[in-house]
């Protein structure tokens, strides 16, 4: 146990920066014990900083300070004080320059914070606060400085040497060393600074921009990766252009860098010129990368190039700011992804995300604010509550303002605040400033956490043709906020009559050409809409293409749920009545014996979607899974695991049984010829196919194991490959499954990305991943448990995934987890904290389960010398 508690950050304290950097002159000495680090800064007082005193404080941690000098005068220790991860010197003049010097030890820097060693090359991550253990410094995001950045390594190691903005210097030096300057001229907070220095291959390629400039693009990768850049490359180009086209927004420096890393805490960081990417999130080849890949590395590639102007030129002034650069960007990257491919396919997959797992972090401990108005230790507030709902907070305002306006506001907004650390509010007041729009009430978005409750009612007058929705929301109470104000809603409806065709939407008896469609601005605690002309009982189409992101209570029945599935002129609708349709007979299932009868409407609403082949087949493909254990479990109130497992395996074999010619049929339809293509039909293809393969071996088809073992040696794809290993590794093929499992990894074993999708696959599979294999597998030559990727993949996938096997009723799992936790509190305790969050949910599980996760979590916290990552979960959990 921590015997002192973590001191609590709070909004309401923010105070500007007493000093302010100008200029910041670094150079590097990189050795294999250690790395110097020289630093000189040109500081000033600010002159909107009303601290009294000439009191400099730096932030550090982990360094060892070598010498400190002021205006180049050597301070002796008397003068400056070293205590509590700051570097506190009394009293400094109004302007000067302050010169320090540490040592660090990056080849021993396993939390992969700050400057560290990966694969045998140097490299850094410093959002949110690792630039402070590189070296003593104002580390905060509204300090910005223009770095100058000079490297100096072994050349025969080190052959590249990289930084952020332009390479100004070269040169040799003596005992086979060598050095490289860089410059940026654009002044930055130290969280985009990056450094990266290895022997690694460089692909080159270029670019135009809008204004004729060209650019230099550069991907710097491990030799054995060279053939696995051309998608991110590719990728790269198309964000360039889609970010000048659609938010007019020109790439800024002569030069452009990409750099892969195998450990890495995140997905990638949007440094400035120079983004660093897990290596899982950007090497890819049609071999070894599924088009779920595919498509992240594309999102991911985008998202960090749309930051050096979301993010990057405009940046946060602290870090409950995070979602104004985080919640837009992914916004952005939406947005990007669903013009160059499905855009239902995106929505569905995004609000699929959201509520499965965003609405069940705002409904625990660690819920907070899209604006957090605290915190203990900011690693562990890069959430989907910052990322997902901030996304969806921007996308509100899109849709409330229209895609015109919202352009005029982000204009706006860029050019206003260029080279400015802002806030959230700024960006909405940009927002308002463009569109004359009163946003007041809609900023509690970012202030109230929960999820918004909408309970709709509805009644049909036949006699005056008025259909009235009656709406009423409640923003449940989350730790520390209560009695919640009603928030301002954009909710999308249509209206259907009994042939399914959507309905003129007049708010009064005269309104003629009404839309089909309308976005009923919800601001009240209960609203009461009313629609004229309706002459018939119509079915309602709620939240049409997840306008909001809010629960809606609707008493649909299944008739309705049905005629919606295969009329709803909303795609997202479309499926999501489906969803509904499954959810609901799956929940009926729940604790009943298995006498009990199956609603054979969903037998018939499936057959009729295999059938259909005129229906969009991406859609259909994602009408076809049915829906989550883990979203099953965030609807439920008091969760058995067991028994939602059981009802929902029920469901799948059911179907599967019943309609094993129609998911033979598909299997045969979607055969691939030609060339491998990333198109949303081929991928919907894809997906169709293997989906229909993992259903016949979910029943032992013979038939379909021969499919599924043909596919497997043939494939030309990673998809089908992987596609045919997991049905194999999910059936009770005990021989052919070992051989599949061992035939890939003999193939892959060289390959990084691909060992971890067979990790995964084993580990998030019931019928395999039960908690003894998963021992096994920690023990395998492949498992490190210093690269997160590999610990992601077993564990992450256990617990996160393997909802029957984590949720063994002895509490086995509960307690492996708590191990884990504890083995890895001391090498990366962000990593640690991360895989906690299952173990969090302990109250949305029968008591018999939700005692013994307490436990777990009680042993957690009782661990000596526990980092503040990990207390923080931990505390707010059991406090809960
Ligand atoms: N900004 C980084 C995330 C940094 C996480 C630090 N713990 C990646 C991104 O959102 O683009
Ligand atoms: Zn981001």
């Amino acid at each position: 146990m921590r015997t002192d508690q973590p001191q609590t950050i709070y909004l309401s304290e923010y105070q500007v920066p007493a000093y302010l950097v100008d200029q910041i002159d670094l150079r590097f000495e990189l050795f294999e014990d250690g790395a110097r680090v020289h630093s000189t800064l040109t500081m000033r007082r600010n002159p909107e900083s009303g601290a009294p005193g000439q009191r400099l404080e730096l932030d550090g941690d982990s360094l060892i300070l070598e010498s400190v000098a002021l205006d180049g005068q050597t301070l002796i220790p008397d003068a400056y004080e070293e205590a509590d991860g700051k570097l506190v010197i009394a009293d400094v003049p109004g302007q000067f320059e302050l010169s320090v010097v540490t040592w660090i030890e990056p080849q021993n820097n396993t939390r992969l914070e700050g400057l560290y060693k990966s694969s045998g090359m140097f490299c850094t991550q410093c959002e949110a606060e690792g630039f402070r253990c590189i070296t003593y410094y104002p580390d905060r995001p509204d300090v910005m400085a223009r770095f100058r950045t000079r490297i100096e390594a072994d050349r025969q190691s080190y052959p590249v040497l990289l930084s952020n903005g332009n390479p100004v210097e070269q040169g040799e030096l003596e005992n086979g060393r060598h050095f490289v300057t860089w410059e940026d001229p654009f002044p930055k907070p130290a969280y985009l600074f990056a450094l990266v220095a290895g022997d690694l291959t460089e692909k080159r390629d270029s670019f135009t921009t809008c204004s004729g400039r060209e650019i230099d693009l550069r991907m710097y990768v491990e030799p054995r990766n060279a053939e696995k850049c051309d998608f991110a490359m590719d990728a790269l180009k198309r964000s360039m252009r889609w970010d000048e086209e659609v938010y007019g927004r020109e790439y800024d420096l002569d030069i452009f860098m990409i750099v892969a890393v195998d450990d890495f805490n995140m997905g990638a960081m949007e440094n400035k010129g120079l983004n660093i990417f897990n290596s899982s999130c950007v090497l890819a080849s049609q071999d070894t990368a599924t088009d779920a890949t595919f498509q992240r590395i594309e999102a991911i590639v985008a998202h960090e190039y749309f930051h050096n102007w979301s993010g990057n030129r405009v940046t946060c002034r602290d870090w409950f700011q995070l979602s104004l650069k985080e919640g837009f960007t992914v916004f952005r990257d939406a947005q990007f992804s669903a013009d160059v491919g499905s855009p239902t396919v995106k929505r569905i997959e995004d609000a699929t995300l959201l509520r499965t797992a965003q609405f069940a972090e705002d409904a625990g401990p660690m819920a907070h604010p899209v604006r957090p108005a605290s915190y203990m230790e900011i690693a562990n507030f890069y959430t989907l509550t910052i990322y997902e709902k901030g996304e969806e907070v921007v996308r509100m305002i899109h849709n409330l303002l229209g895609p015109e306006l919202f352009r005029k506001g982000s204009d706006l907004y860029f050019e206003r605040h260029d080279g400015q650390a802002v806030t959230t509010d700024d960006f909405v007041k940009a927002m308002e400033d463009a569109s004359g729009r009163d946003l007041s009430q809609f900023r509690l978005w970012y202030e109230q956490a929960g999820t918004p409750v909408l309970t709709v009612e509805d009644e049909h007058d036949a006699e005056q043709g008025i259909y009235r929705l009656i709406i009423r929301q409640t923003v449940p109470d989350t730790p520390g906020q209560t009695n919640k104000k009603p928030q301002h809603i954009p909710f999308a409806v249509g209206l259907l009559d009994e042939h399914g065709q959507v309905l003129p939407l007049a708010l009064t008896a005269d309104e003629h050409n009404a839309p089909t469609e309308r976005v009923l601005e919800i601001t009240g605690a209960e609203q009461v809409f009313e629609f004229h002309g309706i002459e018939e009982p119509p079915v309602p189409s709620l939240l049409r293409d997840f306008s909001a992101p809010v629960r809606v209570r609707y008493p649909y029945t299944r008739e309705q749920l049905l005629f919606l599935m295969s009329h709803d002129t909303d795609g997202f609708n479309r499926w999501d009545a489906g969803q509904k349709l499954a959810i609901d007979v799956i929940e009926s299932l729940v604790g009943e014996d298995d006498g009990k009868e199956i609603d054979p409407r969903l037998v018939g609403a499936y057959r009729t979607l295999l059938n259909d082949t005129s229906l969009d087949q991406a859609l259909v493909a994602k009408m076809l899974q049915l829906p989550s254990e883990n979203y099953l479990v965030e609807l439920a109130d008091e969760a058995d695991v067991p028994s939602i497992h059981h009802a929902r395996e029920r469901v799948l074999q059911h179907l599967a049984v019943s309609l094993r010619e129609e998911l033979l049929a598909c299997y045969q339809r979607h055969q691939q010829a030609g060339d491998y293509q990333l198109t949303p039909e081929a991928i919907a293809g894809r997906s169709l196919r293997n989906t229909a393969l993992g259903w016949l071996l979910h029943i032992g088809d013979v038939e379909a194991l021969a499919l599924a073992r043909s596919q497997f040696e043939q494939a030309d794809n990673m998809t089908d490959r992987l596609g045919a290993l997991r049905a194999l590794v999910n059936s009770g093929f005990d021989k052919e499954r070992t051989e599949a499992l061992d035939a890939f990894y003999e193939r892959f074993q060289n390959d990084p990305q691909v060992v971890e999708m067979w990790f995964s696959v084993q580990a998030a599979s019931f019928k395999m991943g039960q908690l003894p294999h998963i021992r096994h597998l920690l023990e395998h030559d492949a498992f490190d448990w210093k690269n997160p990727n590999k610990v992601r993949s077993v564990v992450g996938a256990f617990a996160g995934q393997n909802l029957p096997a984590f949720h063994n009723p002895d509490g086995s799992g509960y307690g492996f987890l708590a191990d884990v936790v504890r083995r890895l509190d001391d090498s990366n305790p962000q990593i640690a904290a991360r895989l906690v969050t299952p173990l969090t949910r302990w109250k949305k599980f029968a008591p018999a389960y939700g005692r013994q996760m307490r436990t777990a979590l009680e042993s957690i916290r009782d661990k000596k010398g526990l980092s503040k990552d990990v207390y923080e979960v931990v505390y707010k959990s059991l406090a809960d």
